[in-house]
C-alpha cells in the first residue's frame, strides 16, 4: 500500500480494516501531522525565521529546562490546531505545569492529547534533527476532565507518534496494528506513506546512550555497557557501535529503521528522580512504537506500559528497542536484585 498513499487515506483504510479509527479519531491525527508540518516550516527556517535560541524572557518550562523559542512556538501551534476540533477534551505539555481544557467556546471531544512539542531542543541552535512527540488517550467517562484523566497507563494509548524534523521530515504513527511512516512531500504539502509494517529486529551490535554519565551508573547498566565495549574478544562474542543524538526522536528513529538499543538509566546525579525522561508523553509513546514493531520497551525492572503514572510529569528510567538487548539488561537487573 505504500504508492504515495496519504496519510488520510491510510487512516480511512485502516478504518475499513476493524473499525479501529472513528473519525474523531482521524481527525486528531490529521489536525496534528497539520501542525507537525507548521512546525517543520518554522524548524526548517532557523535562523532565517528569527526562531534560534532561548526564549525572550529565558523562562523555565515545568522541567527547570531554559525554554528555547522554537519550544513554545512548537507548543503554541498544537494548542491552537487542537483546541477548536471537537475532538479532543483536554491537552498535556511537556512545556505547561497544567493540562490544558479545551476552553467551553469549543466543543469537547472524548480524547486527551499529550505531547513533547520539540524534544531535543538543545539540539535546534547546532541543526541536529529534532522532534514532535505525541500520545493519544480517552477521556474517562465522567464530569469535567481532571488532570487525573491523564494518569493512565501506557497500554491505555489508541494512538502514539512522533515527527522527526531532519533531512526529511518523517511521521511515524501507531494506532496499535503496527507502525507506518509517512515522509513529508513538500510540493503537495501532505504526509505520504513511505513504510509500513515497520520491524526492529531481535538483535543488534549498536547501543546509544550518553557515555559521560558513566561513573554515576548503576552496576546493571555499567555491566551492560562494559561488556558491549569488550567487543568480539568478551562475554558478547561481538562489536559494538555506537550512536548518541542527545534527541531521543532521532535516536529511536533511527532504531524503528535498523535496529539498536536505547538507554536512559536512573543514575547517581539525582537519586531521587527514577531517570530524565518523562513517562507519559516521551516513554510511553515511544515504547508502544517499540512494542508495536517487535521490540521491547522496561525501565530495567518493568515493561513501562505497565506503569501506573502518580504525576503528570514524572520521570522514568528507559531501555528500548531491540528486543533481545532489552530482555539481556532487564536479567541483569534481576540478577543484580537477587
Ligand atoms: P542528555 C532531550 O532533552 C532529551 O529529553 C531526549 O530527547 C534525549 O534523549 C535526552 O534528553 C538527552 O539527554 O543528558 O544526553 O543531554
Amino acid at each position: 500500500m505504500a504508492n504515495h498513499v496519504s496519510l488520510t487515506r491510510y487512516l480511512v483504510e485502516q478504518q475499513r480494516l476493524d473499525g479501529s479509527i472513528p473519525s474523531q479519531l482521524r481527525l486528531l491525527i490529521e489536525v496534528v501531522a497539520r501542525a507537525c508540518k507548521s512546525i517543520s516550516h518554522a524548524v526548517n527556517k532557523g535562523a532565517l525565521g528569527g526562531v534560534l535560541g532561548a526564549s525572550e524572557n529565558q523562562n523555565e518550562n515545568i522541567q527547570g529546562e531554559i525554554q528555547k523559542k522554537l519550544d513554545i512556538i512548537a507548543n503554541e501551534v498544537l494548542i491552537e490546531a487542537n483546541e477548536w476540533g471537537g475532538h479532543l477534551a483536554a491537552m498535556a505539555s511537556e512545556e505547561m505545569e497544567d493540562i490544558y481544557v479545551v476552553p467551553n467556546r469549543y466543543p469537547q471531544g472524548e480524547y486527551l492529547l499529550l505531547f513533547d512539542p520539540l524534544d531535543g531542543s538543545s539540539n535546534i541552535d547546532v541543526n541536529v534533527s529534532i522532534g514532535t512527540i505525541f500520545s493519544v488517550l480517552r477521556k474517562p467517562e465522567g464530569a469535567a476532565v481532571t488532570e487525573g484523566d491523564f494518569l493512565q497507563a501506557g497500554c491505555e494509548q489508541v494512538a502514539a507518534g512522533y515527527c522527526v524534523y531532519g533531512p526529511q521530515t518523517t511521521l511515524v504513527l501507531t494506532v496499535g496494528h503496527g507502525v507506518a511512516m509517512f515522509t513529508l512531500d513538500r510540493e503537495q504539502g501532505s504526509f505520504v506513506l513511505t513504510q509500513e509494517h515497520v520491524k526492529v529486529p531481535e538483535d543488534t551490535q549498536e547501543f546509544a546512550i550518553n557515555m559521560s554519565n558513566m561513573r554515576h551508573w548503576d552496576a546493571p547498566t555499567r555491566r551492560y555497557i562494559d561488556e558491549c565495549l569488550d567487543g568480539a574478544e568478551g562475554p558478547r562474542g561481538k562489536n559494538f557501535n555506537m550512536r548518541w543524538i542527545a534527541s531521543m526522536v532521532a535516536d529511536v528513529h533511527r532504531i524503528l529503521t535498523r535496529g539498536g538499543v536505547f538507554l536512559y538509566p536512573w543514575d547517581k546525579r539525582e537519586p531521587h528522580k527514577p531517570g530524565k525522561l518523562r513517562l507519559m508523553y516521551e516513554a510511553n509513546p515511544m515504547s508502544w512504537l517499540i512494542e508495536q514493531a517487535g521490540g521491547a520497551a522496561t525501565n530495567g525492572h518493568q515493561r513501562i506500559l505497565d506503569i501506573a503514572p502518580a504525576q503528570l510529569h514524572q520521570r522514568v528510567s528507559v531501555v528500548l528497542g531491540s528486543k533481545n538487548e532489552v530482555e539481556r539488561l532487564t536479567r541483569y537487573y534481576a540478577e543484580a536484585a537477587e
